[in-house]
């Protein structure tokens, strides 16, 4: 089939490369100009491991093309932005722009899905729209014949880093409108995903996309609050949590400055959303991931007040590990609170990065290299556990002040809890 990618984004354009790979015709759609260029050039403007000499690939054999507008096609794969507003209201106005643009070209036997995390009722929402844009056309669920189009909804569930690994290897959930239209979207998902295809409605596979976000929240709100509780009793979280997991069916996660990225911070609210009254666990369970930031500042504080002259090392901005995506970062909040705070004291180590987010402009606040900050700061804040962090022996920090919130060098000899300020900050 011919396949239009609208959105070519974190999500939408390893899609696009993965689909043009097995051989489809794909035309991608994206609103920036830049980012067609970019693509029609056959480079990409996000990173992603691998993604790069895919696109080069499959624009040079012409399988892969970008533009401004929808065209023609079979299939249509919407995968934008669904962010929420400052209420936490989803705001699903670019999902419905998506197929607003796709309603004037849709024909007889095509097949529209939607990938963008969605509140329940959106795929719905598309079809309610489909069918009032174009009466012509018989719309699943809303008459007694066989429809003319199919939609469903198929959530991505990679993880930023594994991205094309994950998008042809993990099992999808796909929810048709109807379960015919479950069927049609499976086939066409079988071209290029080795993993299960397991059809279902389309409300339920919208429920499973945001209960597994907001499962791996609740999760690491538990570590989190433990990570507090354990400073108070001037315990090492690390420690407890190691010994737990060697249950059988304990699998605690890990504690962290907080949580971030664009997915399990933002998705649980869309629950919540829905059924403001019957979710009091995954509104909490945020509350302690955002309010885990704030605790991560107030330890790093005391730590500092009880070493007035030390210099200060901040490790990593991104919002995990190995990635260079500093958006929604709890450690560029944490880092850039402190550089704020402590000015020229302050040292940003973050090898993912070429130059320091804006909001660091006039703290005093430099960046430096890993060697820089384990020869020149006596006091290191790891922020961010990136392998290279990982990797510092021993030696080179044995006599370092040591805050590490990621829990990567469990050998680093224990503060006096009491002289380094650390219960105070409980
Ligand atoms: N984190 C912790 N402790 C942990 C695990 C993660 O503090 O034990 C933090 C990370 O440091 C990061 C945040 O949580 O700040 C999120 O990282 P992540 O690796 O858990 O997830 P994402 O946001 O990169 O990707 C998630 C994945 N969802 C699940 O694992 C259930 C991915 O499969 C989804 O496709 C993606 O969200 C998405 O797009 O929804």
């Amino acid at each position: 089939p011919n396949v239009c990618v609208v959105g070519l984004g974190y999500i939408g354009l390893p899609t696009a490369a993965i689909i043009a790979r097995s051989g489809c015709k794909v035309l991608g759609v994206d609103v920036t100009q830049h980012v067609v260029d970019t693509i029609n050039r056959g480079e990409i403007h996000i990173e992603e491991v691998d993604l790069d000499g895919l696109v080069r690939g499959v624009v040079q054999r012409g399988l892969l093309s970008a533009s401004l507008s929808v065209g023609a096609s079979d299939v249509f794969v919407i995968a934008v932005p669904t962010p929420f507003d400052k209420d936490h209201q989803p705001d699903i106005s670019y999902v419905l722009a998506a197929a607003r643009s796709v309603a004037p070209v849709l024909k007889a036997g095509d097949c529209i899905i939607l990938e963008s995390t969605s509140p329940v009722g959106t795929t719905e929402a598309i079809r309610d729209l489909i069918a009032q844009m174009r009466p012509d056309l018989k719309v699943p669920g809303l008459c007694a014949q066989t429809p003319d189009i199919s939609i469903a909804y198929c959530p991505e569930r990679v993880l930023p880093g594994r991205i094309l690994h994950e998008l042809t290897e993990n099992d999808r959930s796909i929810g048709g409108i109807t379960p015919r239209c479950a069927r049609k979207a499976i086939a066409f998902y079988k071209l290029f995903v080795r993993g299960q295809c397991i059809p279902t409605d389309a409300r339920s596979a919208e429920m499973t996309k945001l209960v597994e976000n907001a499962y791996r929240d609740v999760n690491i709100a538990f570590a989190n609050e433990l990570s507090i509780v354990a400073d108070k009793m001037g315990l090492d979280v690390w420690e407890v949590i190691k010994l737990a997991n060697r249950h059988p069916r304990v699998n605690i996660l890990s504690p962290g400055p907080g949580v971030g990225g664009h997915c399990i911070a933002v998705d649980p609210w869309f629950i919540v959303a829905s059924a403001p009254q019957e979710t009091p666990l995954i509104r909490t369970a945020r509350g302690v991931n955002d309010g885990k930031i704030h605790h991560t500042i107030a330890k790093a504080d005391a730590l500092i007040a009880a070493h007035p002259a030390a210099r200060i090392a901040c490790l990593g901005l991104a919002f995990k590990a190995n990635i260079d995506d500093f958006r929604e970062s709890p450690a560029r909040l944490v880092a850039a609170t402190l550089a704020r705070k402590y000015g020229e004291r302050v040292s940003i180590v973050e090898p993912y990065a070429s130059q320091l987010p804006r909001e660091f402009e006039g703290t005093g606040a430099q960046a430096i290299d890993l060697d820089e900050a384990l020869e020149e700061c006596e006091l290191l804040i790891v922020l961010v556990d990136h392998d290279v962090f990982r990797h510092v022996p021993l030696a080179e920090r044995a006599t370092k002040v040591v805050y590490d919130t990621r829990g990567i060098w469990p050998d680093q000899p224990k503060p006096d809890v009491e002289a380094e300020g650390l219960r105070l900050a409980s």
